[in-house]
């Protein structure tokens, strides 16, 4: 098992697709490179929400896991993120990702229908109990609907294979309260816009979509932050918030792909049922491109 430190910064993983849907091989290595070489990231998080991972077969998921380890090496930290409402599927995809030599698990809690605590706990411990590797609970309850509490992800933690969290969620309080009582987990702020309070509470790192093109900046506010510049933080925090507005308002995915194809990076079109890109989105993209890059 991989003993890697994993703590730090990493990209939430661009998937890239030709327009007619099916996975583009080159531009996901390109986006691989610039994550690692422009954006410095400490790792890839790489199947996530921003991977378009929910609406893609098992085979393309796998095919993803590959390219990303064939060229990433061993430079970053790498985590994949298997889960999904399939059980058979994540626990698949886990021993694979696992003979990979991916770093870490990552297992989204299962979503669509209201399973109990219990069945949760069964599939973490499902996914992660045969494998030897780590696991990264991903906690996104305005996706999900799963909003569990600070006794159940201890539950979860009693488990020393499941290692840390990665927290998409606004609930500061939550986090602080998870901080002070797990000190021993990694937890990852998942809001790009609120990475400085998450910073200031403590967090071991922080996986973000708009980390594929804000990366230096990302960097700042986490560095500054720990360092307890907390005024200067803010002032990038501030753009960072400007640009994930605008990005926000003309299409999440999309546009991080659009900004990159400005950097000459074929990160292609979304998966549909995504929406192809209007030209007005494309102009729109160019505008923020030349605003904050
Ligand atoms: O992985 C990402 N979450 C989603 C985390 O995409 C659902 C975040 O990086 C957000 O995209 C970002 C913008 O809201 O914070």
């Amino acid at each position: 098992m991989s003993k890697r430190d994993l703590r730090g910064l990493y990209a939430a993983l661009l998937a890239s697709f030709h327009e007619d849907g099916t996975l583009n091989e080159s531009g996901l290595r390109q986006i691989v490179r610039h994550d690692i070489d422009k954006m410095k990231m400490d790792g890839l998080y790489v199947g996530g929400s921003t991977g378009e991972n929910f609406m893609l077969a098992t085979d393309e998921k796998k095919r993803i896991f590959e390219i990303v380890k064939d060229e990433a090496k061993d430079a970053v930290t790498l985590i994949a993120q298997v889960g999904s409402i399939n059980l058979k599927e994540s626990c698949e995809l886990a021993k694979f990702v696992t003979d990979l030599g991916y770093d870490a698990i990552s297992a989204v809690t299962p979503f669509y229908y209201k399973f109990s605590f219990d069945e949760i706990r069964h599939y973490y411990e499902s996914i992660i109990g045969p494998v030897d590797n780590r696991m990264v609970i991903y906690s996104i309850p305005f996706l999900t609907g799963v909003d569990m509490s600070l006794p159940q992800f201890g539950k979860l933690f009693e488990d020393k294979k499941i290692v840390g969290v990665k927290f998409t969620q606004a609930d500061f309080y939550l986090l602080e309260r998870m901080r002070k009582t797990f000190p021993d987990k990694l937890i990852f702020a998942g809001f790009d816009e609120m990475l400085l309070p998450a910073t200031v509470l403590g967090v071991d790192g922080a996986i973000g979509s708009t980390y594929n093109v804000n990366g230096p900046r990302a960097r700042q506010i986490f560095d500054l932050a720990r360092a307890g510049k907390t005024k200067e933080a803010l002032e990038i925090q501030h753009v960072t918030n400007d640009l994930i507005t605008d990005i926000l308002g003309n299409g999440l995915y999309g546009t991080i792909k659009l900004l990159l194809e400005e950097e000459g990076i074929h990160a292609g079109a979304c998966r549909e049922p995504m929406k192809a890109y209007t030209p007005e989105m494309r102009a729109r993209a160019k505008e923020i491109y030349k605003t904050y890059f």
